[in-house]
């Protein structure tokens, strides 16, 4: 489905809820992140409405190429050494957000595993 009026991500890209914009395409909006886990945390999102990134990757594998390109350029404006790309799938992986997003997190070291 294009849109859900249901989901806080579709609203943001609507503008029904204001967020810090930091790219938008027409295939691809990127956010500051409201609860940051490092000086640079921003969302990546499809515009159209899509659970995960597996459901994207199936419907749109240029949408999907998208989301890894804009991280890279985002990256890349902001000077960032290095920098971590995170998609949870589920609950279990800690997914709260049910519209797929890719995370941009960097600015400061990065600790491996995950928790
Ligand atoms: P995840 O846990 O992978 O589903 O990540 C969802 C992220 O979305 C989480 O880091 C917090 C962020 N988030 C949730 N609601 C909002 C919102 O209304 N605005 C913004 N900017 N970020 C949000």
């Amino acid at each position: 489905m294009a849109l859900d009026l249901n989901c806080i991500f579709c609203k943001i890209v609507t503008g029904d809820i204001p967020a810090q914009i930091v790219y938008r395409s027409d295939n691809v909006v990127a956010f500051d992140d409201i609860t940051p886990q490092a000086p640079t945390h921003v969302l990546i999102i499809p515009t159209i409405h899509v659970e995960n990134i597996g459901d994207l990757a199936q419907l749109s594998p240029t949408i999907t190429a998208d989301l890894f390109s804009v991280a890279k350029q985002i990256a890349a404006e902001r000077g960032l050494s290095g920098f971590r790309n995170v998609l949870n799938t589920g609950e279990e992986a800690g997914q709260s957000v049910f519209h797929a997003h890719l995370h941009l997190i960097g600015g400061r070291s990065l600790a491996w595993p995950p928790g």
